[in-house]
């Protein structure tokens, strides 16, 4: 088989770039190493930034998008027993759209498979060859077995993190940058009404709390916990106990559910400089990691591909490879702001019990100058709802 892009992962990385080459006209076959299902219910990140939900829309891919988000004017942070809004709208003019990422594939997969572009699901063994020369290569066995070869102009590795793309660049020509944090996040999704018009997070000392939505019915909650526990260690009632102690505030009460979805993720920071060698491009969680308190990993999936799809236009249409070279450190300008912004929301919100008492009072500053000073609630705001994308 042959195409111009041949295209490794279904994720919101590589499903968007199929959505963005189209609309150039540009030809691309993804290839997906687990089934149609599987990617539909994997449950993840949950905002979207101002400009991917416009851009969407740009893509006729909103509809549902509009009709079942939330859009929020702002999020609150509590702590010290104390709540306080943050109005993004009022701050920056921007909004961001609370809408799963796994409603966002099942939209990105519908419309792709309805206008005849090519998904292979439950590939394996997918390998990368030739990226350094000009007719690189992707073997893979397809859902049968059978053993298949894409050929193409350039790959876009967007395989996630523990994809096979990464790995394909030579070590020599990688430098990666790793932060592990001592902490996970124990995520719930609970049957049960909101209990908060927006997203609250919360600085607590018995740990980080967040209480977030998926709809009027469903609520998603992730406290801070033990990466290493097992998520038995974790029934029900002592998930709800911990919930309302760390979200707790006079004359409010978090409304309880049933619980039907519970994982424990742990909270990394990764970046990997470069980003292409030969015809060879990451994007998304291939290429760099945030911990999900900045809301980022998927924004910054969609902020790749925006610019690796203008990039691949740009060649195939005027012959300028100029975006292509520079793809890479286009890319990381972005992705460092957003790598600080997670670092800094995620230090400043976790208990953290290798600090001192000094560091903590830093953290709490931190937090009091962000509700504040209107400076730094707009420095926050601008990047929770999404640098500009030029
Ligand atoms: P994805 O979504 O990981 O998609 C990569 C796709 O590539 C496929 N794949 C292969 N396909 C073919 N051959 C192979 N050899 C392959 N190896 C892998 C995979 O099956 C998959 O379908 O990466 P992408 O597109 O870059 O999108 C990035 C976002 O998914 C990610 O940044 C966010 O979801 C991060 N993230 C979260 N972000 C938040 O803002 N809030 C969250 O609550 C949140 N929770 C999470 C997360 C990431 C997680 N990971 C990476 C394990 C929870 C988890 C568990
Ligand atoms: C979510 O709704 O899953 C969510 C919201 C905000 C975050 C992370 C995850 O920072």
């Amino acid at each position: 088989m042959r195409t111009q892009i041949g295209i490794i992962g279904a994720g919101p990385a590589g499903l968007l770039l199929a959505h963005l080459l189209r609309r150039t006209g540009i030809d691309c076959v993804i290839l997906e190493n687990r089934s149609r299902a599987e990617i539909e219910g994997t449950i993840r990140a949950g905002v979207l930034e101002h400009w991917v939900v416009e851009l969407m829309n740009e893509l006729g891919l909103g509809e549902r998008m509009m009709r079942e988000g939330r859009p929020d004017t702002g999020v609150t942070f509590q702590f010290l027993g104390q709540r306080h809004h943050l109005d993004f709208v009022e701050l920056t003019g921007k909004q961001i759209t609370v809408y799963a990422q796994h409603e966002v594939i099942k939209d990105l997969v519908a419309a792709r498979l309805k206008a005849g572009g090519a998904i292979e699901f439950s590939v394996s063994e997918t390998k990368l060859h030739d990226i350094d020369g000009d007719a690189p290569r992707i073997t893979y066995r397809d859902a049968k077995g059978n053993p298949q070869e894409l050929r193409c102009d350039f790959i876009a590795g967007c395989d996630g993190f523990h994809g096979p793309s990464r790995q394909a660049i030579p070590e020599r020509a990688r430098n990666e940058f790793v932060i592990d944090y001592p902490w996970g996040w124990l995520g719930i999704l609970a049957e049960a009404p909101r209990s908060w018009h927006e997203l609250i997070y919360s600085n607590h000392d018995r740990g980080f709390a967040l209480l977030s939505t998926r709809s009027p019915e469903v609520q998603r909650i992730y406290i801070q916990c033990d990466p290493k526990d097992p998520i038995e260690a974790w029934p029900d009632d002592r998930i709800w106990a911990e919930m309302q102690a760390r979200l707790a505030f006079p004359g409010w009460k978090l409304v309880e559910g049933p619980i039907f979805q519970k994982n424990i993720v742990a909270l990394r920071s990764f970046v990997c400089e470069t980003m292409q060698y030969g015809q060879l491009f990451l994007a998304g969680d291939a290429a760099h990691i945030v911990p999900p308190t900045g809301a980022k990993g998927l924004n910054l999936a969609a902020a790749d591909v925006y610019f690796l799809a203008r990039a691949l236009e740009a060649s195939y249409k005027k012959g300028d490879k100029s975006l292509l070279e520079r793809y890479s450190e286009t890319c990381l300008a972005r992705i460092w702001k957003a790598e600080r912004f997670s670092w800094y929301m995620t230090t400043m919100l976790h208990r953290n019990d290798a600090e001192t008492a000094f560091e903590r009072r830093i953290h709490l500053a931190d937090l009091d100058y962000a509700v504040t000073s209107r400076a730094a609630a707009t420095a926050l705001a601008e990047v929770y709802v999404g640098l500009p994308i030029a």
